[in-house]
């Protein structure tokens, strides 16, 4: 498919309407451009929505709500099932789009449709499974138990690395739960969230549901702002740095409004010395320079046993001499361009920081300036334990080596940071493996054995701790922070019983 055959499927045009009020509405803010980090080339141009046209976004989504948690649960979920067909119907275009907007490359592309696809199946069945529990009463001829109602418009902030399934997250689960939604997308990735709001509004159109996937484009110091300050907006999810989650949390905090916050990493595998090491590498391998980086899970440091330490270092660098990097729609190619070139000069800063702190280049360090001006090759650099520059998450294919004397010292540096998204442990070692999933081990919302720290399934609560900012999404019972619980205790019988025993009149 070439991008012209994308952008018709996906109804792109070359000038398009940044916000979607239960249908297109004309936008009047200033003009963006969405540029293909491959080859430097606008692909479409967006006019961004203004504070006005948020309004009625906001607007629309109150109205929306009002109609949409009349529906029956099990009935919302229909809806998102059609989503999920269309979804399929279109997974190889809007693959192709996350490819040519943000550069993963195309398996990964269409890797993220599939995560999209996913979701709407698993939010089908959980549209039948929005349970709450019953409680045995203490008072004689009573029933306690708990509902789950609708919460209301639900904000929904992404990043450019994951630019539509984590919309499908928050979005699908949140319309199952009787939620409707506004969508406030990277300014990197506008096309995509067209394209995505161009499929719902067809599964939608003529339903008097259109209002349930609102979109609006624009930059983060209005239409993020007046979103994260909007009463009528009770939750709003946040994918992001740690900065714009400081930003978002404290502002919702003042109006005590919800937050689901999903931000920086600073992943970790801790590689023992009893570790199957071609299948560390193999997985340290994907999860450093796959998305070239960019995942928030994406890891960053490689701790590993000073009794493997020279292989493990000797065996990473011949991986990256394999890794292909170039056009991230061809074949073949495991590593495309960063987003942008501000990427690529991130990186070189935290790679000078690093060897100004002792850090020794293992391999990569050079920009790839005949493929493009946002190619990097994927770097590994060798780094003492206490590094000032660890401390830091630099979102791109810069990984810190680092030898450790034990299992203890492996999970005190791993833990030392201030994120706790993702980690992991290779080891043969039941009790290392025990140790490491242990309370007394990994501090993040994601703990493996044997596996990466990227790529997780849909089907677990995704998130983590710390300045990861609490947040989980997607699978398990994330569900419920979409909606809110009521306790209720019914008296069935003629007498006025109180709990705890008191006596009154
Ligand atoms: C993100 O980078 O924000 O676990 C999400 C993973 C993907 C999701 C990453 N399933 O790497």
């Amino acid at each position: 498919m070439d991008t012209q055959q994308v952008l018709a499927e996906l109804g792109i045009e070359e000038i398009n309407r940044g916000a979607y009020a239960g249908g297109w509405i004309e936008t009047h803010g200033s003009e963006l451009q969405s540029i293909n980090p491959a080859t430097g080339e606008v692909i479409a141009s967006i006019t961004r929505a203004n504070g006005d046209d948020y309004e009625k976004v906001a607007a629309n989504s109150v109205e929306t709500f009002e109609r949409w948690r009349m529906l029956p649960a099990p009935k919302r979920g229909e809806y998102v099932r059609l989503v999920g067909n269309a979804l399929r119907e279109k997974k190889t275009a809007l693959g192709a789009l996350v490819t040519m907007e943000m550069g993963k490359i195309l398996p990964e592309g269409e890797g993220e449709v599939q995560e999209m696809i996913d979701i709407a199946d698993f939010a089908v069945g959980l549209s039948r499974q929005l349970y709450g529990l019953t409680m045995a009463s203490e008072r004689p001829l009573h029933r306690m138990y708990e509902q789950w109602h609708p919460l209301g418009p639900v904000g929904t902030i992404t990043s450019f690395n994951f630019p539509t399934a984590v919309w499908s997250w928050n979005s699908l689960i949140a319309a199952v739960c009787g939620d409707t939604n506004i969508w406030k997308p990277s300014s990197e990735t506008p096309l995509t969230a067209i394209a995505v709001t161009n499929i719902t509004h067809e599964v939608m159109a003529g339903t008097g549901f259109e209002g349930v996937f609102n979109l609006a484009i624009g930059s983060g110091s209005d239409v993020g702002d007046l979103m994260v300050k909007d009463r009528r907006v009770p939750l709003v999810s946040a994918t992001g740095s740690c900065d714009m989650g400081y930003k978002v949390g404290t502002e919702l905090a003042k109006r005590l409004g919800r937050a689901i916050l999903e931000l920086g990493g600073n992943n970790a595998i801790i590689v023992m010395d009893d570790a199957d090491i071609e299948l560390a590498v193999r997985a340290a391998t994907f999860a450093a320079v796959g998305t070239a980086g960019q995942r928030c899970t994406s890891l960053r440091r490689m701790i590993v046993h000073k009794d493997v330490f020279d292989e493990v270092a000797k065996r990473m660098v011949s991986t990256y001499a394999q890794v292909t990097i170039g056009d991230p729609l061809a074949a073949g190619i495991l590593m495309g361009p960063l987003v942008n070139e501000t990427a690529v000069y991130n990186m070189l800063t935290a790679l000078d920081i690093a060897k100004s702190e002792g850090g020794e280049v293992l391999t990569g360090g050079n920009r790839l300036e005949d493929l493009g001006p946002a190619y990097i090759e994927p770097t590994i650099v060798k780094m003492s334990k206490d590094a000032p520059i660890l401390q830091e998450e630099t979102f791109a294919p810069l990984l810190y080596l680092i030898e450790v004397d034990s299992l203890e010292e492996g999970i005190a540096v791993q833990n030392g940071v201030r994120q706790g998204l993702s980690s992991a442990i290779f080891t043969d070692s039941l009790k290392n493996a025990e140790k490491f999933l242990s309370h007394l081990g990994s501090d993040c919302g994601i703990a493996n054995v044997n596996i990466g720290t990227s790529g997780a399934e849909i089907g677990g609560a995704f998130g983590g701790e710390k300045e990861t900012g609490g947040g989980r999404e997607a699978g398990s019972d994330s569900w419920k922070a979409y909606m809110r619980r009521q306790t209720t205790t019914i008296n069935w019988g003629d007498d006025l019983p109180l709990a705890q025993g008191v006596e009154f009149v």
